[in-house]
């Protein structure tokens, strides 16, 4: 009788012990698949279709339009895009190929595209001079003679380059060449090579973009609440085991990131602004300020299918990868990735200073504010000259006042960092370099067209209160 009523009170138990965790791992399993259900797949932008079946020329249309977006679920928001809602396609082309632009205004404003990093006449910048009347039409025609880089193009009409680029006008420039595509890493576009726009934003509570600049915002520049990748809120991508590529841009008006994946997991950066740094460079933190491109190489071989992991800018998480399968063919980082060589800073025939300074509505270079009537630098064309920029600024508590430099229709070569030798990863080709307080930064560079180029912290706040220079090459 007693052996009974303990029998029955084990298998009781046991009923309970088992239903139990059957119960919680089910629980457990169906709350990750909810949770995994409320990330949205990660966009990937289109490559923009080249029209001339010639494979030496291209033609290209954009068009700026408007556009609406979702990006609170149920909530829509008006927005601007090229070609589409928001963001636009990736315009890949190939070094020495000729390129035609034509570039449509569909907005009902005044409206510029720049090619951020690309080496072209002044003429074909897209800077504040080469506006774009609503309605109208800009037709542009070069050619590519730059190394394969991760360039970007976006609007830069005079005091308004801010909040058109909120709005959704962005786009990436994939420039191709002999390295690019013999080197043996992820290049396969959508599948192990993807492209990350980063970018912050505010919505009104109707899911509305919000682009009301307080004091804060003209100080520190534009700093949003909610993380956009692609146009998403904290997406998805979903990656296989193996080694992946991300090509990542800085594209917030105002926000430098400070970027890592979770668990600290090590990755590899191996490009900068302008194209490959001479050798990989391994990495925990990256640091990425507004209009900086970095590529890097994330190594998700370890992971298990369903395995998680997150890309992070301090405490917050802008998005997740899931380990799927594994992909075919598996990569090693390469110990080698280009020939960069140093620009001697003995050919230099020029040293120009540039101190950033001011706040708010009084931000200046070397005390001026910009004037489209005033060419404030000329330069000799094919010359080397030495720029040295300061912020002139100091912290203020915890917040710092910084100014990323963008010197148009070059790529530079960073010197020094207060008189000290860049980070490895900052030795390569650049074409924007995040100043901080206080520092000098010196930078070296050639100067291959002719024109009217733009100078300027791409804080685009700053830029449109007036933090911008033009010098000409001639
Ligand atoms: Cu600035």
């Amino acid at each position: 009788m007693k052996k009974r009523v303990w029998i029955t009170a084990i298998i009781l138990l046991a009923i309970v012990i088992i239903g139990g965790a059957v119960f919680y791992s089910w629980h457990v399993k169906k709350s990750a698949e909810q949770k995994d259900a409320q990330h949205p797949a990660l966009p990937i932008p289109a490559v923009l279709k080249d029209t001339n079946p010639d494979p030496d020329v291209a033609d290209f249309t954009l068009t700026a339009q408007h556009g609406k977006k979702e990006f609170i679920a149920g909530k829509t928001s008006t927005t601007y895009g090229y070609n589409g809602n928001y963001l636009g396609p990736v315009i890949r082309v190939r070094k020495g190929e000729k390129v035609n632009m034509t570039v449509k205004n569909d907005l009902k404003e005044v409206t510029t595209v720049h090619w951020h990093g690309l080496l072209v006449p002044g003429s074909a910048d897209g800077g504040p001079h080469n506006t774009i009347l609503p309605g109208k039409t800009w037709k542009v025609s070069f050619t590519v003679s730059q190394q394969a880089a991760t360039l970007w193009y976006h609007p830069h009409p005079m005091g308004k380059t801010g909040e058109q680029v909120y709005k959704g006008l962005a786009g990436l420039i994939y420039v191709d060449d002999q390295n690019s595509e013999k080197l043996d890493i992820p290049k396969d576009y959508g599948k192990n090579d993807f492209p990350l726009v980063l970018q912050d934003r505010r919505f009104t509570k109707n899911g509305q973009l919000s682009y009301k600049l307080d004091m804060n915002d003209q100080v520190f520049g534009f700093q949003g609440t909610t993380e956009l990748v692609n146009g998403v809120i904290q997406p998805q991508l979903t990656v296989k085991r193996g080694l992946v590529r991300l090509r990542i841009l800085n594209g917030s008006n105002g926000r430098t990131y400070n970027l890592h994946l979770s668990g600290n997991q090590t990755f590899t950066q191996i490009a900068s602004d302008g194209g490959f740094l001479a050798s990989p460079v391994k990495m925990k933190k990256l640091t990425l300020s507004a209009g900086e491109r970095a590529e890097i190489l994330v190594d998700f071989s370890k992971l298990r299918d369903g395995g998680m992991l997150q890309l992070k800018n301090g405490k917050e998480t802008l998005m997740y990868f899931k380990v799927k399968g594994k992909y075919t063919k598996s990569y090693s980082v390469p110990r080698k990735l280009a020939t960069i060589k140093k620009i001697p800073d003995s050919k230099a025939v020029k040293t120009r200073k540039f101190v950033m300074s001011g706040m708010g509505p009084n931000v200046s270079i070397n005390g001026k504010q910009m004037d489209m009537n005033h060419i404030d630098e000329t330069v000799k064309l094919h010359s080397i000259e030495i720029w040295e920029i300061k912020n002139a600024s100091t912290s203020m508590g915890t917040k710092k006042m910084v100014h990323p430099f963008h010197v148009h229709g070059v790529q530079f070569q960073i010197l020094s960092i207060n008189g000290k030798t860049p980070p490895a990863n900052e030795q390569g080709w650049k074409d924007t370099v995040l100043v901080n307080p206080g520092d000098t930064v010196k930078v070296i560079m050639r100067f291959p067209f002719k024109g009217i180029y733009m100078y300027h912290c791409h804080i685009l706040e700053h830029e449109d209160l007036g933090m911008m220079g033009q010098f000409e090459v001639k």
